[in-house]
């Protein structure tokens, strides 16, 4: 008899058996054939959307890590659970490895373009999986050993061998994420990539955007602090020789656009501060770029869009949507087609080559990536993925304001100190903010803040506050800003669900 914690360390084995084989053979047949990123992308799929909401709020860009880490404990888990459970007669491990190679089939098959030799990869793993676990339950390993060996004891010999198939599971299964990654990437093509030059440039970028004296946000967030929000478990490997844009719907004529189409259209720059709508009050999904690329009102212009279209769905290679208003594509506002993110080509998890920038509106309703495909058409006829979990169909920005400085708990020396932070109110624009300071005496009065030059009403503006500490003890600091219409944040607190979260950010600290 084996030990059902032998049993279950055996169980995990089979499990990292049957993954790694599945992954490295993936690596050969092909992007689809990933059991991983199909099964990943099915539990995405099938998560309810406040659940969802609850993960990119709580890890935001670190959602997918999470999620990752989330199925493999799980998998670890059911594998120990089951294989521990494991007899000759009834093989509980061995049926369970069989279902998670069924769903993990039915996964791959899912999605789109997938073929019946996209499923090899997760047939072959999930036989191998299950040889490892009848071999490792077999008894062969703990069966008293002729008489004379004397090599390592029964338990000990099965404590390697199962460490062995950990080993090895783990090695082709890093081999094979890695192999796929190299044998799909378009960082050949990105590097490749020169943008075109600029016809109208965006306006320098003043100093005086960045007060002086607090570690605040930089104006412009570098491309490798830029927050990433999306639903796409393996990021999308679209070239710019394989992508195209095809516009089509409520138009007079359908067209498409190779990249080299683009060439046609003036090239333009602009600043723009983008904002995901699970921001909560005091978040961080939110940052400010310089975009390159073409006006959407060029591109949809040829089509000749119908008067009463008031919608353009636009899809991503992966399936994603975003339904935008047509307004805020052919109005004044430079709605963009970028290209190019602070001067480089888009980063691929920002959706190289390219994407849609819409000043003004949430990332969810207007910021598709990897955007393949527009269809013009009505807001009562399409919906688009997350107005249908719930979200609202249309995602304006709403006035926020953050505090940078101090942190939550931060001890604050006596005497003179600057606090500060960001206010955003795209495309509106930011003219004030206030703060106030209650302190162990009680509420303190709203004072005007120091404000960062306005660079333009799409971006955000930087704010500071020059404060005197006299006395010890806790205090909170509260902010709140106004947009240029003369609207002042408001302080009812709502949910990111289903438009953007509301209310004003407070910081407790304490002056020591
Ligand atoms: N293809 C695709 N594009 C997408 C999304 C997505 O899930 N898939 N998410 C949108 C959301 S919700 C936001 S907030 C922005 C974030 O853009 P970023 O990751 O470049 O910051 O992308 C938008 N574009
Ligand atoms: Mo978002």
């Amino acid at each position: 008899m084996t030990a059902p914690a032998t049993k279950a360390m055996g169980g995990i084995a089979a499990a990292a058996v049957a993954l790694g084989v599945t992954q490295l053979l993936a690596a050969f047949v092909g992007p689809q054939a990933d059991a991983r990123t199909a099964v990943g992308s099915a539990v995405i799929d099938l998560t309810p959307g406040p659940a969802k909401e609850w993960a990119i709020q709580t890890f935001g860009t670190a959602d997918k890590l999470f999620l990752a880490l989330a199925v493999l404990v799980v998998i670890a888990a059911v594998a120990a659970a089951t294989a521990a459970l494991e007899t000759r007669r009834v093989p509980v491990g061995s049926i369970a490895i069989v279902a998670a190679g069924v769903a993990g089939c039915a996964a791959v098959l899912s999605r789109a373009g997938a073929t019946l030799v996209d499923v090899v990869p997760t047939v072959v793993g999930t036989a191998c999986g299950v040889a490892v676990l009848r071999l490792l339950l077999s008894g062969r390993f703990t069966d008293a050993p002729p008489a004379g060996d004397s090599g390592p004891d029964p338990g000990r010999r099965l404590s390697l061998v199962t460490l062995g198939f950990l080993g090895v599971g783990a090695l082709t299964g890093v081999g094979g994420a890695v192999l796929g990654r190299l044998s799909t990437s378009v960082s050949g093509d990105r590097n490749a990539f020169a943008l075109p030059k600029v016809d109208v440039a965006a306006p320098p970028v003043p100093p005086t955007v960045q007060p002086q004296g607090v570690a605040l946000p930089s104006f412009v967030t570098s491309n490798a602090d830029f927050y990433r929000i999306d639903t796409a478990l393996a990021v999308p490997q679209l070239s710019r020789e394989n992508w195209q844009l095809r516009i089509h719907g409520m138009v007079d004529r359908e067209i498409t656009y190779s990249f080299a189409d683009l060439e046609q259209f003036e090239v333009i720059e602009k600043l723009v501060t983008l904002t995901c709508v699970s921001n909560p009050v005091g978040g961080d999904l939110v940052g400010n770029a310089a975009w390159t690329g073409y006006r959407v009102r060029d591109l949809l212009a040829p089509a000749g869009i119908h008067r009463d279209a008031d919608m353009v769905l636009s899809m991503s290679i992966d399936g994603f949507t975003a339904g935008t208003p047509v307004d805020a594509f052919t109005d004044d506002r430079g709605s963009l087609l970028a290209v190019g993110m602070n001067g480089e080509p888009l980063p691929t998890n920002h959706g190289y080559p390219a994407r849609l920038v819409v000043p003004g509106l949430y990332g969810y309703v207007s910021a598709t990536k990897w955007v393949v495909d527009l269809e013009v058409t009505r807001f009562d006829r399409a919906e688009a993925y997350w107005t249908r979990l719930g979200w609202s169909a249309r995602g304006p920005i709403k006035t926020e304001s953050r505090i940078d400085v101090p942190r939550s708990g931060q001890d604050v020396a006596r005497g003179p100190v600057t606090f500060g932070g960001v206010a955003w109110a795209q495309d509106r624009g930011v003219r004030a903010v206030e703060v106030r300071i209650d302190g162990p005496d009680g509420e303190g009065d709203w004072q005007q803040a120091d404000l960062g030059a306005s660079y333009s009403n799409d971006t955000w503006r930087l704010w500071s506050y020059r404060w005197d500490a006299t006395q010890t003890g806790l205090h909170t600091i509260t902010v709140r800003a106004t947009d240029n219409t003369g609207a002042v944040q408001t302080e009812d607190i709502a949910d990111p669900v289903p438009d953007g979260a509301t209310g004003w950010h407070s910081v407790g600290f304490a002056v020591v």
